[in-house]
């Protein structure tokens, strides 16, 4: 069966990831500035300050997407280019440099779709409390109006924050990420401020005269380690606390439990009544299933399951059937309530090594593998009648994976890191025939 007509096609990628220039036009400087800057942070103590030099070399990503027979393509504003302190004066140049890139993308045929934040929190904002403070929020739905008003005219979709889940559980649980914080279930607050943020947010830029609005969020199937009982009660807490503490307060205006909510603070049934402002479209981002086996006598009730199989290039499972399984999850949960779905990002770094060899050609055939089955599990789904709009890949171009630096590649295309050349790989020939073949 064929995709549905129009079925769209895209991209999506971060600025902190690939911009570089972090000292360019009076930019503020964000956590990830700081917690880059941290020995031992970032794995071969890579620098984020160039990464694939997008300030700079944005038109010829532009027409490398171009020529991939896309049309969507999502990027990222960082708000500390537009806002250096978090709130109040706008720096002009910031926000001009992402007008740029909107013209540019709407000259080479594609829509954009602006993030408006992708976890590079301006630095007095932290330093303010970050997302454990609420005032952040209010800030955030500030700098949204600025942004919404300036590309309102051309932006074809939004998400406000991408994956609050993953920064509450890594940036501020874990502490892997930045802020680096580790309070563990204390992290909570910084859940409620976020989604409220994203509430406001979107009341902010329909208010601006913005239209497509949806969210993108990390979503994927909670499996236990064993039949055990302990096994399967881990996992059903895992999975409220990564999925539906996430999506029930948007979709359904409330938290899944009584318990999470009363941990919430500020007034949280107000509050709940702007998270669940109806959204244009709901964004799912998959890389793997969620395994999980039960600790005991630890801070944190469950632990990640070993796997064995085929992995990704950071280690995750691989494992098309969980995209199916969430996909189908959310009109099972959600019904009439649902908007219409978009995977927002899928993708995967391998294990093997991508560099171009002789001809010039990068044989990433585990990426090519890893997108057919992917998107075969998506097209099952829609079959199946889940209303899926869209499918977003991670990421146009090899860019900097957070801690794991340069060395996990996500890209269709290849990034030199010491000439910045780029090299598309098989995969973007192959995607590009694969476009070319549904249409
Ligand atoms: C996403 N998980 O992060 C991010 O949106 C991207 O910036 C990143 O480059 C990409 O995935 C690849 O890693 C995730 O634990 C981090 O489920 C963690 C999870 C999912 C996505």
């Amino acid at each position: 069966m064929p995709l549905p007509n129009g079925f769209r096609w895209g991209v999506g990628a971060s600025g902190f990831q690939t911009e570089g220039a972090l000292d360019a036009d009076g930019r503020g400087r964000s956590t990830w500035d700081v917690f880059c800057a941290e020995p031992g942070r970032i794995a071969g103590g890579d620098s984020p300050a160039v990464a694939a030099d997008f300030y700079h070399r944005y038109a010829t990503d532009i027409a490398l997407v171009r020529d991939l027979g896309v049309d969507l393509y999502r990027f990222s504003v960082a708000w500390p280019r537009v806002q250096p302190s978090g709130s109040g004066a706008v720096n002009a140049k910031g926000l001009d440099f992402y007008d740029r890139v909107v013209d540019e993308m709407c000259a080479a045929g594609l829509r954009p779709v602006p993030t408006l934040y992708h976890w590079d929190t301006p630095l007095p904002i932290e330093e303010d409390g970050g997302w454990l403070n609420r005032d952040t929020a209010f800030r955030f739905a500030e700098y949204a109006a600025i942004v919404g008003e300036r590309l309102a005219d051309r932006a074809e979709m939004w998400i406000p924050l991408n994956e609050p889940s993953v920064l509450t559980f890594l940036g501020y649980a874990t502490g892997e990420y930045a802020p680096g914080k580790r309070l563990l279930f204390d992290s909570l607050p910084t859940a409620h401020h976020q989604l409220l943020a994203h509430g406001l947010a979107v009341r902010a830029l329909r208010a601006a005269g913005a239209t497509g609005i949806g969210t993108a969020n990390a979503h994927a199937p909670t499996w236990p380690g064993s039949d055990s009982e302990a096994d399967r009660g881990a996992a059903e807490f895992y999975d409220v606390l990564a999925n539906w503490l996430w999506s029930d307060p948007i979709l359904r205006g409330r938290y899944p439990d009584e318990d999470l909510a009363t941990v919430m603070p500020g007034p949280v049934a107000d509050d709940l009544e702007i998270i669940a402002t109806p959204l244009d479209w709901y964004g799912v981002n998959y890389y793997s299933p969620f395994r999980v086996s039960a600790a005991s006598g630890e801070e944190i009730p469950f632990v990640p399951t070993e796997i064995d199989g085929p992995k990704t290039g950071l280690g995750g499972e691989i494992n098309p059937a969980g995209l199916g399984e969430i996909l189908r999850a959310f009109p099972k949960r959600y019904g009439d309530a649902l908007p219409p779905l978009y995977v927002s990002e899928n993708g995967t770094s391998l294990s093997t090594v991508e560099e171009p060899d002789a001809d010039d050609r990068v044989r990433d055939q585990g990426r090519i593998d890893y997108l057919d089955a992917h998107i075969a599990a998506m097209r099952e789904a829609i079959e199946d009648g889940v209303d899926v709009r869209g499918y977003l890949h991670w990421s146009p171009t090899d860019n900097f994976e957070w801690t794991f630096g340069y060395a996990q590649r996500f890209g269709l295309v290849h990034v030199d890191y010491r000439t910045q050349k780029r090299t598309p790989k098989d995969s973007y020939h192959w995607f590009r025939e694969l476009i070319k073949a549904s249409r």
